[in-house]
């Protein structure tokens, strides 16, 4: 094994030379000579080599991307001195391993920055000028070392560095929502990286790259199977498998974890019952915890979805999700593993608002799970959709690590034939107030467990990532891999700094690129949500594939699962009255907010329908009427796309063909998609209204039949019906 994964190093490095073509599988870590020959010829002046102590497998890591890195970079070798001494060096290490930088680093500053955190600083020594990148751990050496290596892709000076940064956040995951059988689900990028069938002898040398992308961006853990789970990845031939994969991603800092099936005993245990109150029952985990180990010693713990949307769980034996989540955590604390119990939880008895049902449920638990729980809880109450207020869980379990669950593959975000950069996204539901203890209470502090003093925090990400040679299908799906780690990391970066990096590294230093590019981007969630959702308007979408508009949805097995649910349109008006006058859902958030959300005066526009249900000829704060407003919105969201063209067209010959064609294409599809949005969801309204398109917007060309009958029997990341 061990030959083999060296094989694969020496391996990477030659992928990941330049001339190769630009066909997006570098991600941004892309190695490009360095164009601009002054800042070339600085930066070689400034570094004539590196140096570093211990020959960990992480050191080992450190050196080979430094090594293709600056080679690259440079057009040069840039060789390893052993000698601390020269002028120019690059000198990496921790206090343990490397006495330079036990001696010149100041120990107070090194320790406050943790496990994972790590410094680069610039140091003079007599004639000597070095760059120090050092951390307490390994970890935090490669860490900082893919830090430096971006300051150099992104042309930053490197004269005076000054750099200390930690994770605001310890777990900082992906979940792949990838089956044993290869297909994903919500996934628009192929099939799952994980190639089951031939681990674990053949090892695809892109797991290596897939573990340096998440490294470079502080990623430090991976769920590798969906949460609608299969038992079997718990049996002992794949349990081989995935020591294989965890073994390659150790040295990375990437932590396997796993999905649990609560009905395993049953299914592979041959137990009678997976009642999590049964001694047999117990043991049976306690046994199957205690093997995973002997493949994984470092495993991370289990993710699990239970009671929710046809999975097993605990209520299937009449008891809680705290019985079924403290009897896994019980199995995993002796070797340090967590839960992640999801809270993605609604009923198919039950007739309350969807949105108010995980929070009923799961609030009066809290202070009842064990230490080594964390509650997974969506960024909304109701599921990904283009745009939800924050979820009312956050703020209100202050005795529970809550974690949060972002979607980075675009199930209801146009897929992978949509450009939507979502840390802005993201962002808007970090920064969320929640007023659980006064102002400023915001969603990001109580997910970084600052808010209540907790040890435990995390953030997940759906992944986006698939076999297709660029990874996420989109080339932009890129940015929302790279925006999720860098935000899991330090919350407070704006969506503007983490889009110009991933800009710089991604395409050109170029500013005719990276401006055009970046106000596309940080424009492009808010207009696919005028185009899909505007005015608070959610779950739209077809059906099972949820692959474009239809709003006209109603006959479904549950009445949550249809369209007609979410929007309420009748003759009056549209919208969710989730004030007292209807499901008052707005009762579970803090006063404060719940002021803000139940008034029509104080409600923003962006969620008035998610709250209201309003007349037709409401009156808007812009002096439309509500329908009219409906329409602006739509149109100008269609619209925009065309201005998104236009952004992409200016950078034509500045960035390389292959890469602009396809998304040049790409945005020639979420053009159509996006009229097809707009018209489909005004004419279906419009059956409710009976108010005509303003006379200034074109009238769609199609009528609502032609909308309705569209079907897309093949559309890609849908699963079998449970
Ligand atoms: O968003 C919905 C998806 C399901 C998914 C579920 C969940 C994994 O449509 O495909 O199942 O949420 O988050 O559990």
């Amino acid at each position: 094994m061990q030959n083999k994964i060296a094989i694969l190093f020496i391996f990477f490095t030659f992928i990941f030379q330049p001339g190769f073509s630009e066909d997006g599988y570098q991600l941004w870590l892309r190695y490009n000579q360095i164009d601009d020959e002054s800042l070339l010829n600085s930066y070689k002046a400034a570094i004539s080599g590196y140096h570093l102590e211990g020959n960990s497998r992480t050191n080992e890591v450190i050196k080979k991307e430094l090594s293709a890195a600056l080679s690259g970079l440079f057009g040069e070798n840039v060789s390893e001195l052993s000698s601390t001494s020269a002028n120019g060096l690059v000198i990496i290490g921790t206090p343990a391993n490397s006495s330079f930088i036990s001696a010149n680093i100041d120990k107070t500053s090194l320790n406050a920055l943790g496990e994972e955190g790590y410094l680069i600083q610039s140091i003079k020594k007599g004639k000597n000028k070095q760059i120090v990148i050092a951390a307490n751990k390994d970890i935090g050496c490669l860490y900082g070392t893919f830090h430096f290596i971006k300051l150099l892709q992104t042309h930053q000076n490197i004269d005076d560095l000054d750099i200390q940064t930690a994770p605001k956040v310890n777990i900082r995951i992906l979940n792949h929502w990838d089956n044993l059988d290869r297909t994903v689900e919500r996934g628009y990028a192929g099939f799952s990286i994980w190639d089951w069938h031939r681990l674990p002898d053949y090892i695809d040398p892109r797991y290596i790259d897939y573990a340096r992308a998440n490294a470079s961006i502080g990623i430090n853990g991976t769920v590798l199977t969906n949460v609608n789970a299969n038992a079997l990845v718990l049996t002992p031939s794949y349990l081989e498998k995935v020591k294989v994969l965890a073994d390659l991603f150790r040295p990375y800092g990437l932590k396997v974890y796993l999905t649990a099936r609560f009905s395993a005993p049953i299914e592979i245990g041959g137990l009678e019952t997976a009642d999590p109150l049964k001694p047999d029952v117990q043991n049976w985990w306690n046994e199957k915890v205690k093997e995973i180990y002997n493949y994984v010693p470092d495993f991370g713990g289990f993710l699990v979805k239970a009671n929710s949307e046809g999975q097993p769980g605990p209520q299937n034996y009449d008891r809680t999700h705290v019985d079924g989540a403290n009897m896994l955590a019980d199995a995993l604390k002796p070797f340090n593993g967590i839960v992640m119990w999801r809270a993605f939880v609604y009923s198919d008895e039950e007739p309350v608002d969807r949105a108010k049902q995980a929070y009923n449920e799961f609030k009066p638990y809290d202070g009842n799970f064990r230490d080594n729980v964390m509650v997974q809880v969506k960024n909304g109450a109701i599921d990904f959709q283009p745009r939800e207020p924050f979820h009312p869980l956050f703020g209100a379990m202050p005795q529970t690590p809550l974690m949060m669950e972002f979607q980075i593959t675009q199930e209801y975000l146009g897929q992978a034939t949509n450009l939507a950069y979502l840390s802005s996204m993201y962002k808007e539901c970090l920064d969320s107030d929640t007023y659980a203890k006064g102002k400023g209470s915001t969603v990001a502090k109580v997910v970084d467990g600052s808010l209540d003093n907790h040890k435990l925090s995390g953030i997940a990400g759906v992944s986006n990532i698939g076999n297709d040679r660029n990874w996420t299908g989109h080339t932009f799906g890129q940015s929302n891999w790279y925006a999720f780690g860098r935000l899991t990391w330090n919350h407070e970066l704006s969506s503007e700094q983490i889009a110009d990096e991933w800009i710089r590294m991604t395409f050109s230093n170029d500013e005719d690129v990276v401006q055009p590019i970046k106000d596309m981007m940080l424009a492009s969630h808010e207009i696919v949500v005028k185009y899909m959702t505007p005015l608070g308007l959610h779950h739209m979408m077809g059906g099972d594939h949820h692959y474009g508009p239809a709003p006209w949805i109603k006959d479904m097995p549950r009445a949550d699962w249809t369209s007609v649910y979410y929007h309420k349109a009748d003759s009056n008006g549209i919208g969710f009255d989730r004030t007292e006058t209807g499901s008052n859902a707005i009762e579970q958030y803090f006063p404060e907010v719940r002021k803000m959300f139940g008034s029509v005066d104080l409600c923003p526009d962006k969620y008035l329908l998610w709250f209201h249900h309003l007349p037709w000829d409401y009156k808007m704060r812009s002096g439309n009427s509500l329908w009219d407003e409906l329409c602006y919105e739509y149109y100008k969201g269609a619209d925009s796309v065309g201005w998104m063209q236009d952004q992409w067209h200016s950078v034509k010959g500045k960035i390389d063909q292959e890469r602009y064609d396809r998304v040049d294409m790409l945005l020639t599809i979420q053009q159509k998609e996006a009229i097809w949005w707009r018209n489909s969801c005004l004419l279906y309204f419009q059956t409710f209204s009976n108010k005509p398109i303003p006379k200034s917007l074109e009238k769609p060309e199609m009528d609502l039949n032609y909308y309705m009958n569209l079907s897309f029997p093949y559309a890609p990341g849908i699963r079998p019906r449970w």
